[in-house]
Formats: C-alpha cells, sequence, structure tokens
C-alpha cells in the first residue's frame, strides 16, 4: 500500500495518483495542502521539508517533488514499455519529461493558468499572458510533431513520460485562450481522455482554484 499525501486539484499530485493508477497500485491518498493544510506540521515536514504537495511514502521511503515520485514508480513498479531499462531509451523520453516541467509548465501553466485563474484580472500581467499564448504556439507545435501518430510517447505502450507530459494537457486544452491548430496533439488529448484514470485523476475540476475576480 503506496499513500499520497495532496489535494486533487494539484497538478502534481494528480501526475503522481495517475501513475499509481496506471500502474495498479493500490493506493490511500490523504487530502493535504490548500485548503486543507497538514502540511505545517512536524511529522509532514520529517517527510517533506518544503511542506508542499504531492509527498509519498511506500514502506519506509518518503518521496517528495512530483518528478521523483513518478520515476520511482515507475522504475519500481513498471514493465519495460513503462520505464524502459536502457538509459539512452529511457532519456528518449524523458527529454520530454522534463522538457514539460521546465520549459512547457513554466509557460503555460504558470503564466498563462495561474494569471487566468488564479489571479484577479485586476492584477494580471497581461503583457506576460501575451507572451506566453504566442511561446504555446511554438511549443504545442515541438511535442505536435513529436507525438506524431503516436499513439503514445514511446510508441503503443503508455510510458511515465506520457504522465508528466498528458497532466498538462487538461489544462491546456480546456483553458479558453488562443491556441494553434494542432492536429496530432489533439488527438493524443482525445486518447488520453478515453482512460478511466486519465478521467479519475486529471480530468478535475480547477475552478475551486479560480480566485475572485478572475
Ligand atoms: N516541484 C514540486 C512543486 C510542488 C508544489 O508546488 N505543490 C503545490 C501544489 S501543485 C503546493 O504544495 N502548493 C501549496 C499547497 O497546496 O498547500 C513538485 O513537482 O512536487
Amino acid at each position: 500500500m503506496v499513500t499520497i499525501w495532496g489535494r486533487a486539484n494539484s497538478i502534481n499530485v494528480q501526475m503522481v495518483m495517475w501513475a499509481t493508477a496506471e500502474l495498479g497500485l493500490e493506493v490511500e491518498r490523504i487530502d493535504a495542502g490548500g485548503v486543507y493544510g497538514g502540511t505545517d506540521t512536524a511529522d509532514y515536514r520529517a517527510m517533506n521539508p518544503n511542506g508542499l504537495v504531492p509527498t509519498l511514502r511506500d514502506g519506509d521511503t518518503a518521496i517528495w517533488e512530483s518528478g521523483a515520485i513518478l520515476r520511482y514508480l515507475a522504475a519500481t513498479y513498471g514493465d519495460e514499455g513503462f520505464w524502459p531499462r536502457d538509459p539512452a531509451d529511457r532519456a528518449q523520453l524523458d527529454m520530454w519529461a522534463e522538457w514539460m516541467k521546465t520549459t512547457f509548465s513554466p509557460c503555460v501553466n504558470y503564466s498563462i493558468f495561474w494569471q487566468l485563474v488564479r489571479t484577479a484580472a485586476k492584477d494580471r500581467d497581461t503583457a506576460r499572458v501575451a507572451a506566453a499564448v504566442e511561446q504555446a504556439k511554438t511549443l504545442s507545435r515541438l511535442l505536435d510533431e513529436r507525438i506524431g501518430q503516436g499513439p503514445f510517447l514511446n510508441g503503443d505502450a503508455l510510458s511515465f513520460a506520457d504522465i508528466a507530459v498528458g497532466v498538462f494537457m487538461y489544462r491546456y486544452h480546456e483553458l479558453a485562450f488562443d491556441k494553434a491548430d494542432r492536429p496530432a496533439l489533439s488527438a493524443y488529448y482525445e486518447r488520453l481522455k478515453t482512460r478511466p484514470a486519465f478521467q479519475k485523476h486529471v480530468m478535475v475540476s480547477y475552478e475551486p482554484l479560480r480566485v475572485e475576480g478572475a
């Protein structure tokens, strides 16, 4: 039994919950962070000194940072398709997982989603949003080209990189802003939406996160 602390509407929690579901693991999720609190206690800080979510406990092992948790789960419980054992093969996928966290997410999640949903209109940095909307057109083209016919980043098998990349597809596609037409990316999102684990853990309304005046 794996335990994960974190609220269901956190994208980083969604990533690790989706991974556990695809891997068929038995999981207890404990609401924490945001309106639930619980991240300031000494016990929690002993597991995660940042006081953020998610945190995972598996036996005696506690892990924070969603990307580290994802890789731990994949390496421990994933098959060859989900977590290629060859370092060079795995790196071809890991590039996209890292790119999502370090390049696509700052643009789409922090400069667009946070500005439109988690920032009141009166406080919004409209120049930042406009620049990010343009940057997203370039980034979505790179991803569209990489996915191609797919169906997944690793060909026929869903891998850890699809979890890292795919978790952002819900907000990217559902949030209203000017996007370039990306047929392969749209088809990829449609494929992900057919997966029960994606529906349950990623297609979670972000409306409770919307601040007044946003
Ligand atoms: N880089 C960290 C970021 C963790 C993070 O910022 N988590 C947010 C939720 S997405 C958080 O804990 N926010 C404070 C809270 O929910 O109380 C990760 O990927 O795990």
